[in-house]
This record gives C-alpha cells, sequence and structure tokens, in this order.
C-alpha cells in the first residue's frame, strides 16, 4: 500500500512527533499533516526541526470538530490517529477529556475517513486495553478488560474502529503496543519524569511495592511497527507490539538511577496507585510475521533516553511549570509527606 499524504493526529505529543519525523525521512514522497489540539502534552517544541520541511504542515485543532477534521481528512489518502487523553493518573483525577477525546474524536475522524473514502485508518491503541495480565502474554483476539478510565476510553476506541471495519468496509488497522520510551516524553510518565527528577536530586515516588511489571519498547520500534502495519498490515486487524523488555519498576528505577549515578536514597515508596494493574505483555508474533522486529538492545536505548534528558534540559525545564506544578501537587504533595524510604 503506497500512502502520499497522511493525516498525523496528535502529532505533537511524544509518539506521533517521532512518527512525523520518521515518516518523512522514511519516504521521500510523503507527506505529513498534524492535527493536534496542543493539550498539556502536546508541544511544537517536539517538531521544532521540521519547521522548513515543505512536506510537513501543522493545524491547531481538536479531532473531536468535524469541521476542522473534514476539512483536512479531505486532502489526506490516510489516517493514523495518536491523539489522546494517554496518562493512567490523569484519567483517575478527571476522566472527561478521555471520553472526548479518546472515543468522540475517534469517532469524529472515522466519520470523515468514510466520507472521504481513505485508503486506511490507522488507529494507535494500547496493551493496556487487555487489562490485568498474571502470566503468559495477551494475543490479539483476547478479550478486553480494561481497568482504569484512560484504558477503557482506548478500548471503546478500538471497538469502533472496528465495527467501521465490519459495518462500512473501512480499511482499518489497530496497533496495541507496550510501554514507550525514548526523547520528547512529557515528564508525567515514569521514564522522564524519573529521569528529570533524579537529576534535579529529587524524589522519586514508586507506587506501592514497586513490582508491577511493564515491558518497555524504544519509540523508533514503535514508529517502525506503525510503517510495516500501515503498509503490510491487513484492514480489519489488531497487531500487538511489544518491546520484549519486561522489567519491575523498582529494577527501571534503580538502572535509571546507575546511569545517572545517583543515590538509591532517592526513592520514595509511595501510596499506590488506584487500580494498578501488576503486569501488561503482549504476544508480537502477528507483527513480527510481517517483518518487524524490536530493537535487541534495551540497555542501550534506556542509556541513550537518559542521556537525551540529561543534554535537553532546554526542552523539559519549562515544561515542569505551572499547570505541571499543580498537577504534581495533586498528585504527589500528600503522597511524598507520607512517603517511606526504600530499604
Ligand atoms: P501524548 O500525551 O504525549 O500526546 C498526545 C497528543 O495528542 C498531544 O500532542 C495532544 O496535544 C494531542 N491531543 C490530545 N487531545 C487532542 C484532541 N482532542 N485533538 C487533537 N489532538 C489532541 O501521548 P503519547 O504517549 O505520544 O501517546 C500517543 C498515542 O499512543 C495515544 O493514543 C496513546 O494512547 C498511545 N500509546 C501510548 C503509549 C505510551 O507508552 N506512551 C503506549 C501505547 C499506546
Ligand atoms: O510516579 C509514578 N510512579 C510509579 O511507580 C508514575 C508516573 C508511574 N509509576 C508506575 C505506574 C506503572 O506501573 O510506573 C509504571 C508506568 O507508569 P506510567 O509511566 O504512568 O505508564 P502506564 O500507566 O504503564 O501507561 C503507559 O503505557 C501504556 C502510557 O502512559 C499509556 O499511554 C500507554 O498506553
Amino acid at each position: 500500500m503506497t500512502l502520499r499524504h497522511l493525516l498525523v493526529t496528535g502529532g505533537a505529543g511524544f509518539i506521533g512527533s517521532n512518527f512525523v519525523r520518521h515518516a518523512l525521512a522514511r519516504d521521500s514522497a510523503v507527506r505529513v499533516t498534524v492535527l493536534d489540539k496542543l493539550t498539556y502534552a502536546g508541544n511544537l517544541a517536539n517538531l521544532a526541526d521540521l519547521a522548513d520541511e515543505p512536506r510537513y504542515a501543522f493545524v491547531q485543532g481538536d479531532i473531536g470538530d468535524p469541521e476542522v477534521v473534514d476539512q483536512l481528512a479531505a486532502e489526506a489518502d490516510a489516517i493514523v490517529n495518536f491523539a489522546a487523553e494517554s496518562h493512567v493518573d490523569r484519567s483517575i483525577d478527571a476522566p472527561d477529556a478521555f471520553i472526548q477525546t479518546d472515543v468522540h474524536g475517534t469517532f469524529v475522524l472515522l466519520e470523515a475517513a468514510r466520507r472521504h473514502g481513505h485508503a486506511r485508518y490507522l488507529q494507535v491503541s494500547t496493551d493496556e486495553v487487555y487489562g490485568n495480565v498474571a502470566t503468559g502474554s495477551s494475543s490479539e483476539d483476547d478479550p478486553l478488560r480494561p481497568r482504569s478510565p484512560y484504558s477503557a476510553s482506548k478500548a471503546a476506541g478500538d471497538l469502533l474502529v472496528l465495527a467501521y471495519h465490519a459495518t462500512y468496509g473501512l480499511p482499518v488497522l489497530v496497533t496495541r503496543a507496550s510501554n514507550n520510551f525514548g526523547p520528547f516524553q512529557y515528564p508525567e510518565k515514569i521514564i522522564p519524569l524519573f529521569v528529570t527528577n533524579a537529576i534535579d536530586d529529587e524524589p522519586l515516588p514508586l507506587y506501592g511495592d514497586g513490582q508491577q511489571i511493564r515491558d518497555w519498547l524504544f519509540v523508533s520500534d514503535h514508529c517502525e511497527a506503525i510503517s510495516a502495519v500501515l503498509e503490510r498490515g491487513e484492514p480489519g486487524e489488531v497487531y500487538n507490539v511489544g518491546g520484549g523488555n519486561e522489567l519491575t519498576n523498582q529494577a527501571l528505577t534503580n538502572a535509571i538511577l546507575e546511569l545517572l549515578g545517583k543515590p538509591a536514597t532517592l526513592i520514595r515508596r509511595v501510596e499506590d496507585r488506584p487500580g494498578h494493574d501488576r503486569r501488561y505483555s503482549v504476544d508480537s508474533a502477528k507483527l513480527r510475521a510481517l517483518g518487524w522486529e524490536p530493537s535487541q538492545s534495551f540497555e542501550d536505548d534506556l542509556a541513550a533516553t537518559v542521556a537525551w534528558y540529561r543534554d535537553r534540559d532546554d526542552w523539559w525545564r519549562p515544561l515542569k511549570s505551572g499547570e505541571y506544578l499543580d498537577y504534581y501537587r495533586r498528585q504527589y504533595g500528600e503522597r511524598l509527606a507520607n512517603s517511606a524510604m526504600v530499604d
């Protein structure tokens, strides 16, 4: 499938901005238009190096706004939807925006894709829709058992997307990726939060017993996976994307501190996240059959990521102000006041 003009929604966020760069570099004939609302997580600095790129355009707007979506969809031959409220803790604090964007926004995009006869609609989803996975790994046809407002809103989005294939024949694809890490990740997620806090000798709030397991996926591997699915995926199908790097949060935190040469005394055991899933794990065999495989060097990728945040405090320091500080106090103020050192 050759696609010439991608509408990339949420392209000013963490994964979306990495994908825009990846897509433009991969194919010199492709054009990319980004539609992004620029919420707290959207940041034009993530795309600053593309300002003079003639094959790239940026439009500020909401995926829930049918007018702007329709206009942009008319010019594109595919939509890649990264736009979402993406942070589990914020979904616990205030779920409304998750329903608006992750569910209703997805619906507005699907309607536009249907009207304009798009060649592809790709929904960027998450392994969290499967819910807690005590043993083994989720395959694409496992039941969805989301347990947070975030994962429930993503699961609802996935189901709408798949229904548009069954009902209207829309050539949709869904990817479900594990936890991403890399450059330009907003410092609310565990890796950039802990790295930037540790750089400043601030405490690292580790939830509960720290034995929860996440499977870490380098963002460039995720971008490769999305390209593989866009080009070679079967319409109507779901593809899991796992990094193959399952680690407890405690082990991840230790690795970050070691890379920065900071002491374990920075770690604080704090009150757990409500409904905290212990483990996610996906089986990516279906995607590997399309020829994709993740990088085999988690240690190097984590070291490169930590080095990026160490070098780029011009990028993250401005983010840790204003609304972020209100969020941080709400999320961690009481927790840190009641915290314990890890022995
Ligand atoms: P992010 O929070 O960094 O970026 C989200 C982007 O969407 C921001 O630029 C924001 O401004 C934009 N946005 C939010 N609401 C919008 C709206 N109504 N209209 C237009 N734009 C809007 O998120 P991310 O970590 O880059 O995640 C991107 C996608 O990948 C999400 O759909 C997320 O569910 C999914 N995902 C993320 C991970 C992860 O580990 N970060 C893993 C698997 C899947
Ligand atoms: O301060 C913290 N302390 C802590 O112990 C934070 C922010 C997180 N954690 C734990 C909770 C999780 O077990 O670290 C783990 C990772 O947390 P997050 O970075 O918030 O990611 P997670 O909740 O796993 O969800 C992420 O991966 C899947 C993304 O935010 C989602 O968008 C994606 O779908």
